[in-house]
């Protein structure tokens, strides 16, 4: 990114060229972040451009961020919710070279990661995301707008993955040709969704919508969540796209980027740390109804991903940027290979569930 645009952008916030030093930080695939270090003081930034592509209109996210860090201050002033520090002109994003651009105080002693070597480092993570659902659980999620329409929305991933196989080439779909049987052998995961989604007890939430392992900041000596991040697609949905997402990202030692399929597996102990932390939080809160999704709530989102990663390969990678030609398909190779596990353990995974669930040491 250019130097001056940067230094353009900082001068937004109060700050002068000769002041910091700047580098391209973080593995997220959406925004462009960079960390800001103030020289001579312990100071340091995130600074993020708004990727235009995905947030049409990211005065959205900066509305539904002020509204949520309002209500969180109010019920809860001790939650961290890592809002965005005003510009000098008192504005939430800075609007500058056709860009928008957010800073955000850097959590000091903080790391993420894209995998966890631990289950304790899953079930503090589970918490964490789980806290946040939880002191949200009474606010009225209708407020939040929709930063990215559809985000979840299966039926809608579902289609667009029957739109790009009907433009994408010959070659393209020749090569993900085995994919592509299986996105449609596993569409009876879109027709349960479809049965269920408008069931009663199973109510529109503020969610966070990606809770992937590289969205929580742990404090880098105790290994302890700090806090989550990421906020741009906090709106109404379901607890099933925060449970399911951290299933998807938790359960297996290598990352979405991994692609010998190999190596995919799922670790049991890692399930059941997530169990466990999330219900920590919201065991007394989710329905009955809600309760009886937690598996399904790995497939939905496993699934889903995995078509997400399949249509933009088949789109010619325009979504999800990449570092060799065949990246998204590997990606899509890799979901559905997870997804294939979680079913081969699903009788384990049920039993830990009911075992959870059962567990009296949990105030429900
Ligand atoms: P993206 O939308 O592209 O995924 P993120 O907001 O997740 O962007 O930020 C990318 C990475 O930057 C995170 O995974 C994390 O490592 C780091 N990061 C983001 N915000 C903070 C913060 N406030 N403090 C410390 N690290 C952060
Ligand atoms: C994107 O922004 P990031 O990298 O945390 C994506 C998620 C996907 C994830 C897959 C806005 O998340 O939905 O699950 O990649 N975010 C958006 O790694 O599309
Ligand atoms: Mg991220």
């Amino acid at each position: 990114m250019d130097k001056q645009l940067i230094e353009q952008v900082l001068n937004e916030y109060g700050f002068q060229p000769e002041q910091f030093d700047y580098r391209p930080f973080g593995t997220g695939h959406i925004n462009s972040t960079w960390l800001i270090s103030i020289k001579n003081r312990s100071e340091q930034y995130i600074l993020q451009s708004i990727n235009r592509n995905v947030f049409k209109e990211p005065e959205r996210i900066a509305g539904n961020v002020r509204l949520l860090s309002d209500y969180l201050k109010q019920h809860n002033p001790n939650y961290l919710f890592v809002g965005a520090i005003p510009t000098r002109f008192g504005k939430e994003m800075a609007f500058i070279g056709d860009i928008y651009w957010r800073l955000t105080e850097f959590i000091k002693n903080s790391v993420s990661f894209d995998t966890l070597s631990d289950p304790d480092q899953a079930y503090e993570a589970a918490v964490q995301f789980g806290r946040l659902n939880r002191l949200l659980a009474d606010f009225d999620a209708s407020q939040l707008q929709e930063t990215i329409p559809g985000f979840h929305d299966l039926g809608l991933r579902y289609q667009q993955f029957t739109d790009a196989l009907e433009q994408s080439s010959q070659n393209f779909k020749l090569k993900a040709d085995s994919e592509i049987q299986k996105a449609k052998k596993y569409s009876f995961i879109l027709e349960y969704f479809n049965s269920i989604k408008n069931s009663r007890d199973f109510p529109n939430r503020a969610m966070h919508h990606d809770t992937k392992i590289s969205n929580m900041l742990f404090d880098r000596d105790t290994m302890k969540g700090i806090c989550v991040i990421d906020l741009d697609t906090m709106m109404s949905g379901k607890y099933i796209s925060d449970l399911g997402d951290m299933m998807r990202t938790y359960l297996c030692a290598f990352s979405e980027n991994e692609p010998d399929i190999d190596k995919i597996f799922i670790r049991i102990d890692y399930f059941e740390a997530i169990i466990k932390g999330y219900l920590y939080e919201m065991g007394s809160i989710l329905t009955k109804v809600e309760k009886d999704l937690i598996l399904f709530s790995g497939k939905y989102l496993i699934y889903m991903q995995a078509i997400r990663f399949l249509s933009d390969y088949l789109n010619g990678s325009i979504y999800y940027p990449i570092s060799y030609p065949e990246q998204n398909l590997d990606r899509a190779k890799n979901q559905f290979k997870l997804l294939t596990e979680f079913f081969e353990k699903e009788k384990k995974l049920n039993e830990i569930v009911n075992k959870c669930l059962n567990n009296n040491s949990f105030n429900f």
